[in-house]
């Protein structure tokens, strides 16, 4: 069997996806997903000038071989551009491998250890009635466990709470602000009242999105205790691994963190010393199902658990390829799922199914995801970016 063509797809039903299909001899195609929120071109880019000509003729059912070829023959490695490239050959590859096999993914990877795939959403509100209201709308959808943000009095706009001025599609960067003092201040209380309103069994998370330092976050994890979160999320800027030694001797609350990590070197410090209880990384932006699972296996000898990354700019290709990997592997801990456009469900018809708040990946052979082209030349690209962040004196701050 050889690879015979490697395309890039753009399409924008709702928000940018970038997909790869590469097609085979024999007919069978894979997909896969090469997203990167605000640098989508970078990608594209990266695979039909660099990658794709490397691919034609080769044998697809080489992934690991071709995964190291493309990772340590660039020289250049690591990085999103380049980890959400071959994030896109892996997972097509094993598409191909699977449908030929004529079984889904998650057969290849040690079958199913669970029977359904559990998840959490979004609650997000300016104020409490407004929080309440969401977290009620998500209770209502199945969800059965629920991340929570709130908006900060004196603050216009917060990450994770929604406006028509965060949008992904504004013409350029939608600028927040920020205050932590304000927030470390209100944080506590909007927990606190949520678990008042919802009760002490349901599974609660928050997103601290990268914006507090060490001590500020410790403080933070100390101070949630009472309210039992699930996780405190991103709570510090993610590059910094030491930085967690001091957050953990703090607090108890569980540490998840990893969305923005693209290698599993990135993980070496938090894993090996049990910084983190959680790895949030995806398969678009660690290089595929091949490196996450490694990373999973390697996350399994501390007891940390997989808690793959599941915002609405992960495509459903990516999306079903994490279905695949949390319903085989042992240590699943949780899995983000914010749903996708009716549009973006037009364009990438797919087997997996939620279903009162848990995933499946469904039974058709592959991913179980298709790119209806002719849907998606309807949605051309649309340039976005993602917000950022600025202190009350104009400093730029993580977003
Ligand atoms: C999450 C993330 C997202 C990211 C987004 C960036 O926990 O889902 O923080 O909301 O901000 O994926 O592109
Ligand atoms: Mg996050």
């Amino acid at each position: 069997m050889k690879i015979v063509d490697a395309r890039v797809v753009v399409t924008s039903p709702g928000r940018n996806f970038v997909t790869l299909r590469i097609e085979t001899d024999e007919g069978v195609t894979g997909l896969g997903d090469a997203t990167l929120n605000g640098r989508e071109l970078a990608v594209v880019a990266y695979l039909r000038d660099h990658v794709a000509p490397l691919l034609v003729g080769t044998d697809p059912h080489r992934i690991e071989d071709t995964w190291q070829y493309l990772y340590r023959g660039a020289y250049w490695r690591r990085g999103p551009v380049t980890m959400a490239a071959i994030a896109a050959v892996d997972v097509a590859l094993w598409d191909i491998k699977a449908k030929v096999a004529g079984l889904p993914l998650y057969q290849l990877l040690g079958g199913a250890s669970r029977e359904r795939v559990r998840t959490y959403g979004h609650a997000s509100g300016r104020d409490l009635p407004e929080l309440f209201d969401a977290v009620r709308a998500r209770l209502a959808e199945g969800y059965p466990a629920i991340r929570i943000q709130t908006g900060v009095p004196g603050l216009k706009l917060v990450y994770g709470v929604r406006s028509g001025a965060l949008s992904a599609r504004s013409v350029g960067p939608a600028v927040e602000d920020w205050d932590t003092a304000a927030y470390l201040r209100h944080l506590p209380a909007v927990c606190e009242a949520v678990r008042n309103e919802f009760g002490p069994d349901l599974p609660l998370l928050h997103d601290a999105h990268h914006r507090l330092t060490p001590s500020q976050a410790a403080r933070l994890g100390k101070d949630l205790e009472p309210y039992d979160l699930f996780w405190l999320e991103d709570c510090t800027p993610a590059e910094n691994q030491e930085g967690l030694r001091l957050v953990r001797r703090h607090t108890t609350t569980p540490l998840a963190i990893g969305e923005v990590f693209n290698s599993v070197f990135d993980y070496q410090t938090l894993v090996t010393e049990q910084l983190i209880d959680y790895v949030r990384s995806s398969v678009t932006h660690f290089g595929g199902v091949s490196p996450l699972r490694r990373l999973f296996d390697f996350a399994a000898l501390y007891q940390i658990k997989s808690a793959v990354h599941g915002p609405e700019d992960i495509s459903p290709v990516g999306m079903a390829a994490a279905i695949h990997l949390d319903l085989a592997v042992h240590n699943f801990g949780i899995q983000e799922y914010a749903g996708h456009t009716e549009a973006t469900g037009a364009v990438f018809p797919h087997a997996y199914t939620f279903t009162d708040g848990y995933l499946h990946p469904g039974e058709e052979p592959g991913l179980g995801v298709e790119l209806d082209e002719e849907a998606a030349a309807a949605y051309p690209y649309e340039p976005a970016y993602l917000p950022v962040n600025r202190l009350q004196d104009g400093t730029v701050h993580d977003w």
